[in-house]
């Protein structure tokens, strides 16, 4: 065994075993940022890379903002950390307070977490405890939807819908079962904005509560706009009819807006986007502008209140971390909120969205593209995927994207988009510009990539 070493170790990529990557490929021509500000990434190599996704969603309001680096500079300088249970710190409670006042009417308090994958688990658990507390606590069934994505924990790949995230791990949550995703080509290929067809899928939730009693199932969760499995766009009207359905049957809902919260959609959250208010919001990522790590619950009123019984010196709710609320990250939560507010991000993205929507739409007609879709500030393009290979279209669209000085994600043979909201029309000009000059063909990508001598860029 080599002796254990407390200098950095130059360009030893073998002991990180990294998330949701392919980690022998990635070490083989590894990518590596090393800095960045506002709308730009620099690579090991002193590239600037334009960030077409705001990181991985969270950084909405682009990197660097002094605001923020200054808020987590001073806190973790005053007060690095205090105790998360029967203790406190004032920033907490004043971020609390700050962000209902962005939540719809009877939405007003909100249990903290440390990632999008967390504040699911806290959601589905305090969805079961209120039942109960209720003193109805035959209500155990949760209803998730297929393609959906909830984070990694083992509620949330139980309710989600992506088979590869659930299918090495077991039997996972019993008492689970999924509503038909949203996405349909046939009828909705090339939509601006919300499809038009689709709001029937709601009625699904009908006949699968009726199949298992209603009076078993506790809460439904889905993505108002489904962001990781490749922007699927909810249909007009779908997530009313879901809305009514719950309230007629006395199921919660649960709206996972962890990529849409914090102005993704041109409004701050896409409860008030969509006019459709759930029982409870999952949040994370532009919660602190994607920076330090956390989440919130936000849940109504009489969800929150239902807890409140008892005796006053016993705990109400058996759940919590040892980071919920940390001071720093909620430091960075006001930082990154003053910073939304002051330069209207919350709002920026409506603004962009034509201008977005007619960029993103220019690429209709390229060879491959199957399907443009859009909504405030993201953006989809579906290639055709190649027989035999899928995912291969795409991923070697990110290479050459990357090559080229633009990052995008990818999935399966989607292209995700989401800039930070302080994109400005020049950018996103460049950002389709480059797009559309790849083409979409892995032949001539990779040809181009092998005669390319950029290595640890
Ligand atoms: N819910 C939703 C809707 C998400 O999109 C999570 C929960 C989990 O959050 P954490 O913080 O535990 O990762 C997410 C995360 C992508 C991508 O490129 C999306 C996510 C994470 C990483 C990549 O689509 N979403």
């Amino acid at each position: 065994m080599t002796p254990p070493t407390t200098q950095p170790v130059a360009n030893n990529l073998d002991a990180f075993w990294m998330p949701f990557t392919a980690n022998r490929q990635f070490k083989k021509n590894p990518r590596l940022f090393v800095s960045a500000d506002r709308m730009h990434y620099t690579t090991a190599a002193g590239r600037q890379v334009l960030d077409g996704t705001a990181g991985m969603w969270c950084v909405n309001a682009g990197h660097k903002r002094p605001k923020i680096v200054e808020a987590i500079q001073n806190q973790v300088a005053e007060l690095d950390y205090a105790p998360a249970f029967q203790m406190g710190h004032p920033k907490v409670f004043e971020l609390a307070a700050r962000l209902v006042p962005f939540m719809p009417d009877g939405i007003d308090h909100v249990f903290f977490t440390n990632s999008g994958s967390e504040s699911v688990d806290t959601a589905l658990k305090i969805a079961l405890a209120y039942h109960r507390a209720k003193g109805d606590g035959s209500r155990f069934r949760l209803i998730g939807r297929e393609r959906g994505y909830h984070g990694v924990n083992f509620g949330g790949i139980s309710v989600g819908g992506i088979v590869a995230n659930r299918k090495m791990f077991g039997t996972l949550l019993t008492g689970v079962d999924h509503l038909p995703h949203t996405h349909d080509i046939s009828r909705n290929a090339f939509t601006r904005g919300q499809p038009e067809h689709g709001a029937e899928l709601a009625d699904e939730l009908e006949r699968i509560v009726q199949l298992h009693d209603p009076s078993t199932v506790a809460a439904v969760i889905v993505e108002p706009m489904a962001g990781s499995t490749g922007v699927l766009l909810p249909p007009k009207g779908y997530l009313e009819r879901l809305r009514q359905i719950c309230d007629t049957l006395g199921i919660l809902l649960i709206f996972d807006e962890v990529i849409t919260g914090f102005g993704r959609l041109g409004a701050p959250f896409a409860t008030e986007f969509f006019g459709v208010t759930p029982d409870l919001v999952i949040t994370a990522k532009g919660l602190t502008n994607g920076i330090i790590p956390m989440g919130a619950v936000f849940v109504k009123k009489e969800i929150h209140d239902a807890f409140m019984n008892g005796p006053e010196h016993l705990i109400e709710f058996f759940h919590g971390y040892t980071y919920s609320g940390n001071p720093v990250a909620a430091a960075a939560g006001l930082g990154s909120l003053d910073t939304y507010v002051e330069e209207g991000l919350f709002t920026r993205g409506a603004e962009l969205a034509d201008y977005w929507a007619d960029g993103i739409h220019s690429l209709k007609g390229l060879p491959h593209v199957i399907d443009i879709r859009n909504l405030g500030l993201i953006g989809a393009i579906e290639l055709e995927p190649i027989s035999g290979e899928p995912t291969k279209r795409a991923f070697s669209a990110f290479l050459r994207a990357y090559e080229d000085g633009i990052l995008i994600r990818t999935t399966g043979d989607i292209i995700a988009l989401s800039p930070p909201l302080i994109i400005e029309k020049s950018q996103i000009d460049q950002l389709f510009e480059g797009l559309a000059r790849i083409r979409f063909n892995p032949g001539r990508i990779l040809r181009q990539r092998r005669s390319s001598r950029i290595r640890w860029a």
